[in-house]
C-alpha cells in the first residue's frame, strides 16, 4: 500500500493534509525509524519521541524560511523524513550518508549543525538578533530537552534572552529524561510545576476556565491570547509559589502544553 510518507518531499506536502492523514503519517514516520535504526543503530527513543511535535512545527511555522534550531540534533531524524531527504535516510550514520546530527551543508533546514547539547537557545537568540539587525520578519525556534537545559550554555542563553526580548520562541521538551533520568534543581522545579498540572483540582479548573474563555464573544488570536494568559495565572495561582515559573520570573512568557 502507498505510504502518505512517500509522498512528502518537504514540508509543503505536510502542510496540505488532513488530520487523520497526519495521524497515518506519524505512524508511518515511526516505522521508518525503527526499521531503519534497527539495523545499524542510531537514536531511537529520542526520536520517537517528537514525530508528532516535529510535523507540528514544520505545519505551523513556514520552514525554512521560518528558522528552526533544534538542541544537539539526536533528535532529528523527524525533521530529516519532512524535508526532502527521506529517499537517503537508510544511509543515516554511514560514510558518506546522512549524518546523524544537523548538518548546514546537508539541508536548507537544517540552520545550525550542533551534536554538543545545550547550544540551541544561544544560537536562535543570535539568529533573531541578526534578523532584527537586517529587519526582516521571519521567527525563530529553538527546540530544546529538559536535560540540554540545564546546561550552563543554555542557562547563560536564557539569562541573556530575558533581557534582550527578542521575538523568540523557545520549546522545551520535558519529557523527564536525558541520558537517564535528570538531575538537579531546575529539573526538580519543572516536576513541580508538572505535578500541579497533573492534579484533579488544577484539571478542574482548567477545564472551567476553558469553558467560560469559550464563551466569550472573541475569537481567533484573541480568544487563544486570551486562553494563554488565563492558563499562566491560573498555573501560578495554584502553584501558590510567590516566585510562579522560574521563566516567567526571568522575562520569558511560558505556555503550557500537555
Ligand atoms: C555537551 C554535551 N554533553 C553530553 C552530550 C550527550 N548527550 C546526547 S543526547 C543527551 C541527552 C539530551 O537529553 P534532553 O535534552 O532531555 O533531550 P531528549 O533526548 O530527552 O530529547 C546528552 C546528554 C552532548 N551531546 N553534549
Amino acid at each position: 500500500m502507498a505510504r502518505i510518507l512517500d509522498s512528502i518531499d518537504g514540508p509543503e506536502q505536510l502542510r496540505t493534509l488532513s488530520i487523520p492523514q497526519m495521524e497515518e503519517l506519524a505512524g508511518e514516520i515511526r516505522n521508518e525509524i525503527i526499521e531503519k535504526v534497527s539495523v545499524r543503530g542510531g537514536h531511537l527513543a529520542p526520536n520517537l519521541g517528537v514525530v508528532e511535535l516535529t510535523m507540528a512545527l514544520h505545519y505551523i511555522f513556514n520552514t525554512p524560511d521560518d528558522l528552526l534550531v533544534w538542541d544537539i540534533g539526536h533528535q532529528a531524524y523527524v525533521h530529516k523524513l519532512l524535508t526532502g531527504r527521506r529517499e537517503r535516510f537508510h544511509t543515516i550514520r554511514q560514510f558518506g550518508g546522512l549524518s546523524g546530527y544537523l548538518r548546514r551543508e546537508e539541508s536548507s533546514y537544517d540552520v545550525f549543525g550542533a551534536s554538543h547539547a545545550s547550544t540551541s537557545i544561544s544560537a536562535a537568540l543570535g539568529l533573531a538578533a541578526a534578523r532584527d539587525l537586517q529587519g526582516k520578519e521571519h521567527k525563530v525556534i529553538a527546540v530544546i530537552g529538559d536535560g540540554a537545559l540545564t546546561g550552563g550554555m543554555a542557562l547563560e542563553a536564557l539569562n541573556n534572552a530575558g533581557s534582550l526580548k527578542k521575538n523568540l520562541i523557545i520549546v522545551l521538551n520535558d519529557n523527564e529524561k536525558s541520558i537517564s533520568d535528570n538531575v538537579g534543581a531546575l529539573s526538580h522545579h519543572l516536576s513541580q510545576v508538572r505535578k500541579v498540572q497533573t492534579t484533579p483540582s488544577y484539571q478542574r479548573l482548567r477545564e472551567m476556565a476553558k469553558g467560560s474563555i469559550e464563551r466569550l464573544p472573541v475569537v481567533g488570536d484573541r480568544a487563544r491570547t486570551a486562553a494563554g494568559r488565563a492558563e499562566t495565572s491560573l498555573k501560578q495561582f495554584v502553584l501558590h509559589s510567590k516566585s510562579g515559573v522560574i521563566f516567567e520570573e526571568l522575562g520569558i512568557k511560558f505556555f503550557w502544553s500537555f
